[in-house]
């Protein structure tokens, strides 16, 4: 199965060279070229993007054969499934991604070249799937890869959005916000299932009917119902003939126009059925770690999350009949990803109820043994509440049976509680702390529904997403519910794909890897890394894993200079920060801190300038459009930057550029380039952090704080090759309490003046800024920049120091990618089929004449 890792020069010696020993590059040739003149009309390949339609189309085929094979043999063999349910799965782009997961990259390299074209170039005319915001979207990709990968059942399922996570373009230094129209040139990488739908309902009302046999059942009429259309994206696995899918859905509307509204001549009426279906699919809502509060979000939720249960129940239905409901969760078992998914509660119970006649009793055991929940945030407003009047209107049905669970939940509380707290009033105050509706603390008023507390209630099993965060969940935000259940609760620490990540975005580092080992054999079982510890002092090796860092080095230089048509020095350390922009995760920060090494440079002699580490400072990240302070921070990385990069004195030594429109894509470039990676969030906000993980793969060193998975990289790595600085989570409340009486340091004060005083231009816009960081009396500077700042310098000083002696950074750097083994998500994939979903993996036969 030993499938070569990339090369282009490598596989042209392979290629395409099958079983029986003849080419088959002059076939996939022919097929290049026939897609393009039968699908688009195009005689000839001319430019990079003919090229990707006529190769996506042709890649297209095999990956539909392995998918099919592989449905027929689970099919066949029935075994228990996963479903992920997710509102988000950032895919980024699939070609590369299918051709080297099904091993083809052979055949199509030279097939390409052939035809005159890189496979890099008609790689990159390929638009980004981007159906997700950030970390939360982008680990539900990783776990499809490791899920088919190692051959477990599973599938994810979501919504095929129409305009993904929206295009950020700079205007003067502002950021813009672009539709994301990603599907106009048509997606090769999905299959509509015309035999594949669902419908929704939404709003009406809720009657009782007494049955033949005396049981009385609801009887949801729903006053608008729209069409939940299928689409499926397979999902190659790597080294394996597993293809698993991701079923998308699109909301279509019942019927196709009101003729009759037409005919009457009231145009606008005939269509606005299509166009209230079409808005629950439209759009992906551009915020992450902040609830959207808006109807059409719960309708998205509740929409792909009622079109997947139906979708799976169904199926259960025509392999085991409707009278053993007692083996659904044997044969399925589902992830909420987050509680944007959490309705999946109240909707299992109405389908078993009220569809499929099961007592009250019997369907919650069966849904709470299907149900598990994946938290991503302890930020408390982050945390999913809808109104009740809203959910009311809304989705009537499912408020009655949220009301029943909590009434059964509450009643219970209230008899498991009673030796506890025997005291009425502090047993009531207790339950009232945990009832799954509850009061709205800003407005007495209204009642919520508490999405999170309905997940852990409604879920076999309740987990956090790296060891520091676990034990946040546990001991503060689900305290109250670990003390009762604690075994309910558990830690899944966070992994990536190192297909994607390592092997794919970085052939080179990948081939040295493989040849330092002896095997590709680590790209699918990463602990193999480990092996690289022995030879991170050797300079040899180390010789030739900078050579590899220059080459990823001067392709992002590349890219800076096509961005902002400046060239950089590739010998300066290239320091860099992309992630969403959040006041939590301190991008100001690190502004603040390249503000003061300016200064500092400014200061210096230009024989002391040349001592200097020269650095190349890149910031990227999208601010949520509705997230005011997050917009002023990119103003002021643009702002700074100007300033920064136009100084004679030191542009030699420093500079600073924002990359605008960080997607998966630009990840896959940066990351492999990158010397130094910045995680410094306030230590116990950021639940994991997963591109830590990317950076710490390709051998990048990390500054950061004591947070996240921060941590157990720097376990596996060796906590002294890690710049870690900072106050540490358990003392944040306390500091927070202490705000008055901290003294900010002068060197803070000074840059904070800078700022008001015009130094970067737009005073007036950074205001906001600089009065969110100061004025500590009224309980700004949530995140303790101040706190941090002076040991953040010091840390920065560190990195220095460690770069001056290229043997060390070098050593170092290898050690992070030796220490890497644990963050692939193949481990945490491991993981969670051991301990919540009880899956195991089913193969399917090999493909005849085929690689696997
Ligand atoms: C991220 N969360 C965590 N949320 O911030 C990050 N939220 O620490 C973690 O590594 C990652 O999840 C994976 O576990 C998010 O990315 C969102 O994107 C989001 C989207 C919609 C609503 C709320």
């Amino acid at each position: 199965t030993a499938l070569r890792v990339s090369a282009v020069a490598e596989a042209d010696k392979t290629a395409a060279i099958n079983k029986s020993g003849t080419s088959s590059v002059p076939a996939t040739t022919k097929d290049i070229e026939n897609k393009l003149r039968y699908l688009f009309g195009r005689n000839e390949v001319s430019t990079p993007n003919d090229a990707y339609q006529g190769t996506a189309w042709s890649v297209r085929e095999r990956l539909i054969d392995a998918f099919n094979k592989t449905h027929e043999h689970w099919k066949k063999e029935d075994p228990k499934f996963i479903y992920y349910l997710s509102a988000e799965f950032l895919m980024g782009r699939s070609l590369t991604n299918t051709v080297f997961n099904l091993g083809l990259q052979g055949d199509y390299a030279t097939a390409l070249k052939e035809l005159g074209q890189k496979m890099e170039q008609v790689a990159e005319a390929e638009r980004d799937a981007a159906l997700g915001n950030g970390g939360l979207g982008r680990l539900a990709a990783c776990f499809l890869d490791s899920m088919a990968t190692l051959d477990l059942p599973g599938w994810g399922y979501g919504i095929r959005y129409k305009y993904g996570m929206f295009k950020q373009a700079l205007k003067d230094g502002y950021q813009q916000e672009l539709p994301d129209i990603w599907l106009t040139s048509g997606n090769p990488w999905e299959v509509r299932r015309d035999d594949v739908r669902h419908m929704v309902g939404f709003g009406g009302r809720v009657e009782r009917r007494r049955e033949a046999g005396g049981r009385e059942v609801a009887v949801w009429t729903p006053a608008e119902q729209v069409i939940a259309q299928a689409y499926d994206n397979p999902i190659p696995g790597y080294s394996t003939p597993t293809t698993s899918n991701l079923r998308l859905w699109d909301a279509l509307p019942l019927s196709e126009f009101d003729l009759a509204a037409f005919n009457a001549g009231d145009y606008d009426r005939a269509m606005l059925a299509r166009e209230r279906a079409e808005a629950i699919s439209a759009v992906l809502y551009p915020n992450d770690s902040t609830p959207e509060g808006k109807e059409l979000r719960l309708k998205q939720q509740y929409f792909f999350v009622c079109a997947s249960l139906q979708d799976v129940l169904s199926r259960f239905k025509a392999t085991h009949g409707s009278a053993r409901w007692d083996l659904l969760p044997s044969k399925a078992v589902f992830q909420l990803n987050d509680t944007h998914p959490t309705i999946a509660v109240a909707e299992l119970m109405r389908l078993l109820v009220d569809v499929e006649g099961l007592e009250w009793d019997e369907a919650w055991g069966i849904t709470t043994k299907c149900l598990n929940y994946t938290n991503h945030t302890v930020m408390p407003e982050a945390l999913e509440k809808w109104p009740v009047k809203v959910m009311a209107k809304m989705l009537p049905r499912h408020m009655e049976i949220i009301e029943v669970i909590n009434e059964g939940w509450t009643q219970w509380l209230s008899a498991h509680l009673a030796s506890e707290l025997p005291a009425p009033e502090e047993r009531a105050k207790r339950i009232a702390a945990m009832s799954i509706i509850h009061e709205n603390p800003w407005n007495k008023e209204e009642m919520l529904v508490n999405m999170a507390y309905l997940a852990v209630v409604g879920s076999s099993a309740v987990n956090g997403v790296a060891a520091i965060h676990s034990n946040i969940v546990k001991d503060e935000i689900f305290n109250d519910f670990y003390k009762i259940f604690p075994s309910k609760f558990q830690n899944k620490t966070n992994g990536v794909t190192p297909r994607r990540w390592l092997a794919w975005c970085n052939p080179e580092l990948a081939d040295l890897i493989t040849q330092q080992l002896g095997s590709d054999a680590w790209i699918n079982d990463t602990e193999q890394l480990t092996a690289l510890r022995t030879h991170a002092s050797d300079p040899a090796f180390q010789q030739r894993w900078a050579a590899v860092k220059s080459a990823k080095k001067e392709r992002l230089a590349g890219l800076i200079k096509r961005v902002w048509g400046e060239e950089v020095n590739t010998a300066a350390l290239f320091d860099i920060q992309i992630k969403r922009i959040h006041e939590y995760k301190r991008q100001y920060l690190n502004v603040l801190s390249i503000i003061w090494r300016y200064k500092q440079l400014k200061r210096m002699s230009p024989q002391q300038r040349l001592q200097a580490v020269p650095r190349v400072c890149v910031i990227g990240g999208k601010a949520a459009s509705a997230y005011d302070m997050a917009k002023r921070i990119i103003r002021l990385v643009t702002a700074v930057g100007s300033v920064i990069n136009a100084d004679p004195d030191t542009r030699d030594y420093l500079r600073l550029y924002f990359l605008p429109d960080y997607n998966v894509s630009l990840a896959e470039t940066i990351i492999p380039a990158a010397e130094l990676s910045q995680h410094i969030s306030t230590a116990g906000t950021e639940a994991s952090g997963t591109s830590n993980m990317k950076f710490a793969l390709n051998g990048c060193l990390i500054i950061g704080t004591w947070d996240g998975a921060n941590i157990e990289i720097a376990e596996e790595t060796g906590v002294e090759n890690v710049f870690v600085f900072g106050v540490r989570a358990e003392d944040i409340n306390g500091l927070r309490k202490e705000r008055k009486n901290f003294k900010t340091d002068p060197r803070w004060d000074e840059i904070m003046r800078d700022i008001e005083g015009g130094m970067f231009g737009d005073k007036e816009y950074f205001k906001p800024l600089v009065d969110s960081v100061n004025n500590m009396k009224v309980g700004n500077d949530w995140f303790l920049l101040a706190n941090d700042f002076a040991a953040y310098l010091d840390a920065q000083q560190q990195v220095d120091e460690c770069y001056r002696d290229q043997a060390e950074w070098l050593r170092r750097s290898i050690m992070y990618t030796a220490g890497s083994g644990k963050f692939s998500s193949d481990r945490t994939i491991r993981q969670y089929a051991e301990d919540i979903w009880h899956v195991g993996p089913c193969r399917p036969p090999p493909a005849a004449g085929g690689q696997q």
